[in-house]
């Protein structure tokens, strides 16, 4: 970094947590770290702190004229285009919810990860540094009661109502964190800008052969016709939030930047309609910024001086600033009315046949052919401009389906208005989870199918009573170990991203959950089966209207069999729902699918990601702790859970009794482990030779990870057997409650 004091790399640093570290020794050594991520100890405010009790306090009107009074309220060391904010808030909204992606259901706007590293400092990210900084008084003001993370989107929403178009709604609710996330797959390039690994698999074209051999001379462009974007990547370059807008790797092709749109915007879950409607609503908005060379910007924040102060991108060219201002390099201005809600982004982009030429910093952008200037200038009124375009907005023209319907939307003011305001509070409360979470004054009553939405509990639920009947009918009409899978496959479906899946709703009798292979759809046909009809027993025959849901059924019955085989009682909170199919949408829920899942040795890895890092990535989306992770798995073994009943990892003499079995035969010296076929490791005695087990990778590595083999040690001591029982209750609890946001 420029201005650093150092000399010295960090290696050679002697304090302070430098040296030559264990990541630097063995950079492929299992990763434990993102499942010790926003723990109390990164985290200023106490445990008692509940951040939606404190929003209630939020006056929210106060905070909404406050924001509306910032968007005109020009500072001269960040002056306002058009003496207007607005547009600079919406870009800093649209890349903080932006950064969602269906696959993983990470990225977002949920947690104010923008404030951190990568973001903060990410190219496509420039100058919101200074937008942050512009909403720092009334963030002070407020403090605990409005988090940055709802802050910012709040912010985008204020700034869209306060230049005409009236929003759906508004809802918060996003707690903030404290430390950089790391468990976000940003793609594996190391220069910003690069997508060299990211296309690596895709189909290379004939001409443009991607050769990726790590060799930077050898590297060119894969084909941008055809090339496939690695999942769960929801961005065509390292450090941007969708795609070049200059063109797939800056080559000026409009119908190819369609592609690439196409491609992130749907990872994005937008669809065609949704993904016009976004871009052509939000370049009706503010301008680009590229007034001179982008040599005159120096480091983004996290390479900044510490004099910065958190800014980055200081900019030497003439003032630095208002007319001055170096983002993007390009330099457009697509509307004549840029603080005002219009149509005539489409109007322009249809009525005018666009040229190429290059910004001032040497960008490719497209100017209108035979226009006269009539649009303002953002600074001096008696400068004119033509109106301008992106490559990546000319997408929405000349890609055919794109272009009708921006031609409908063109022609139609007030559909464009109505899909662009749906699609907008879409992007930002696609990753909250489920309305019980959402809070505030705002709320809409419409409710729309990306919620996930549950039908109401409109009846009295099972008592303690009926708890206790059940739970004995549930064990004599099914297999307890099929309970236990059935229980697991439900409510392991959650993912603490975007806070779907889940056991609430019993989505897992409906497609296409119910057909999974992880699911091993036959079993799960008898055992949800045998459920039904326990469920009309006893809705048909309880007193004072009392019902019970399939979704509770699943729960209480894994739940009972956990008990039976473990000997203590296991929580239960009853109040789930059963969610329809029209109120489930199948293609979202897709993504929801296991492709590996170590807790029911479930599939295995690939050449790129070894089949432990999968089991990791699970724990993280289920939000556990690398003590849960290992107490469940362990749990689970001895419970004889896998997924088709394989014995698997199944190092116990008593299958289908919570012991501690699995860690004790794991750990035991006595046997010796060698590699058979397919990932498939063979336990056999050192004396004997007799083959004692069978387990995969997810087993074996609490025995070879140092740390996880130091937890595993807690689980196989002569003390552990109760502590076991305890905290796999406890993280089974945990698991099946992770979606019940309705009883937090
Ligand atoms: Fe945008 C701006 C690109 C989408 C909203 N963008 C902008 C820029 C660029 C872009 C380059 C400039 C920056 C500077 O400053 O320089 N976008 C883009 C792309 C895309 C987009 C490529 C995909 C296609 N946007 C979008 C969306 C939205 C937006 C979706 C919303 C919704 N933007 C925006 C705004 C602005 C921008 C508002 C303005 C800013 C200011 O004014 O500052």
């Amino acid at each position: 970094p420029s201005g650093c004091p150092m000399k010295a790399n960090h290696k050679t640093v002697n304090t302070g947590g430098g040296g030559t570290r264990n990541k630097d020794w063995w950079p492929n050594d299992l990763k434990l770290n993102i499942l010790r991520q926003h723990t109390g100890v990164s985290n200023p405010y106490n445990s008692q702190f509940n951040y939606a009790e404190a929003f209630k306090s939020l006056d929210y009107e106060g905070l909404k004229k406050d924001l509306t009074a910032l968007m005109t309220d020009s500072q001269d060391w960040w002056p306002a285009d058009f003496g207007h904010y607005g547009g600079l808030f919406v870009r800093m909204a649209w890349h903080s919810a932006g950064t969602y992606r269906v696959f993983d259901g990470r990225g977002g706007g949920g947690d104010g990860q923008q404030r951190f590293a990568p973001l903060n400092s990410w190219p496509d990210n420039a100058s919101l540094d200074k937008a942050r900084r512009l909403l720092w008084p009334i963030k002070q003001k407020y403090g605990d009661k409005i988090s940055w993370a709802d802050l910012f989107l709040l912010t985008g929403n204020v700034a869209i109502e306060s230049m005409g178009l009236p929003m759906v709604g508004f809802a918060g609710g996003r707690a903030d964190t404290f430390e950089a996330d790391e468990s976000v797959y940003w793609g594996g390039e190391s220069t910003w800008l690069g997508n060299d690994v990211r296309y690596a698999s895709g189909q290379a074209g004939p001409d443009k052969p991607g050769v990726i051999d790590g060799d930077e001379s050898k590297k060119e462009h894969t084909d941008i016709h055809s090339r496939e974007l690695e999942e769960p990547l929801a961005a065509a370059h390292m450090g941007l939030i969708y795609v070049n807008p200059e063109g797939p790797d800056g080559i000026p092709d409009p119908v190819a930047s369609a592609r690439d749109i196409r491609t992130t915007f749907g990872r994005m879950a937008m669809n065609d309609e949704e993904t016009v409607a976004l871009i052509a609503g939000g370049h009706a908005f503010g301008k680009t910024h590229g007034a001179g060379p982008t040599e005159n910007v120096s480091d983004e924040p996290m390479g900044a001086t510490i004099e910065e102060q958190g800014f980055g991108w200081n900019n030497k060219y003439k003032s630095g600033k208002g007319p001055d201002t170096i983002t993007s390099g390009l330099e457009v201005i697509w509307t004549k009315t840029p603080v005002k809600w219009s149509n005539h982004y489409l109007e322009y982009m249809f009525k005018y046949e666009w040229e190429h030429e290059k910004s001032p910093a040497g960008a490719e952008q497209w100017v209108a052919k035979d226009a006269d200037a009539f649009i303002p200038d953002a600074y001096d009124p008696n400068i004119k401009h033509k109106p301008r375009m992106l490559t990546s907005d000319l997408a929405l023209r000349f890609d055919p389906a794109y272009e009708k319907i921006s031609r409908r939307y063109a022609e139609n003011p007030q559909e464009l208005a109505d899909a662009f305001s749906k699609a907008w509070f879409k992007l930002l409360h696609r990753d909250m989870g489920p309305r019980s979470r959402w809070i505030g004054p705002e709320i809409p009553k419409e409710v729309f199918l990306w919620e996930d939405p549950l039908p109401d509990l409109d009846h009295p639920v099972i008592d303690d009573q009926d708890i206790s009947a059940l739970k004995k009918e549930l064990l004599s009409a099914v297999d307890p170990t099929h309970l236990i899978t059935t229980a697991w496959a439900s409510a392991s479906t959650f993912r603490g991203g975007d806070k779907r899946g889940g056991a609430n709703g019993a989505r897992i009798r409906l497609a296409p959950q119910n057909n999974w292979k992880a699911n091993n759809p036959a079993q799960l046909k008898s055992t949800l089966a045998a459920l039904e009809k326990v469920q009309q027993n006893f809705n048909s025959s309880a007193k004072g209207g009392k019902k019970v849901s399939i979704a509770d059924l699943i729960v209480l019955g894994g739940s009972a069999a956990v008990e039976k085989a473990a000997g203590v009682s296991v929580p239960f909170t009853p109040g789930r729902v059963d969610a329809t199919e029209e109120q489930t949408d199948v293609k979202s829920f897709e993504h929801l699918e296991p492709k590996v899942d170590g807790f029911r040795n479930y599939g295995k890895g690939t050449q790129r990601v070894r089949t432990e890092q999968f089991l990791v990535d699970k724990a993280h989306l289920l939000t556990l702790s690398a003590p849960q992770m290992t107490v469940l798995v362990g749990g689970l073994r001895a419970l004889n859970a896998n997924y088709d009943g394989s014995s698997y990892g199944i190092l116990t003499k008593r299958p289908g009794q919570l012991t501690n079995d699995f860690f004790v035969n794991l750990l035991d010296t006595q046997t010796e482990w060698q590699q058979g076929q397919d990932e498939i490791y063979f336990g056999q005695d050192r004396k004997t030779g007799e083959k004692k087990w069978q387990a995969t990778r997810n087993d074996l590595i609490f025995g070879s990870h140092p740390e996880l083999r130091a937890i595993a040690e807690v689980y196989a001591s002569s003390s552990g057997q109760d502590r076991f029982v305890k905290d796999f209750v406890a993280a089974w609890v945990k698991v099946m409650e992770l979606d019940r946001f309705d009883i937090a």
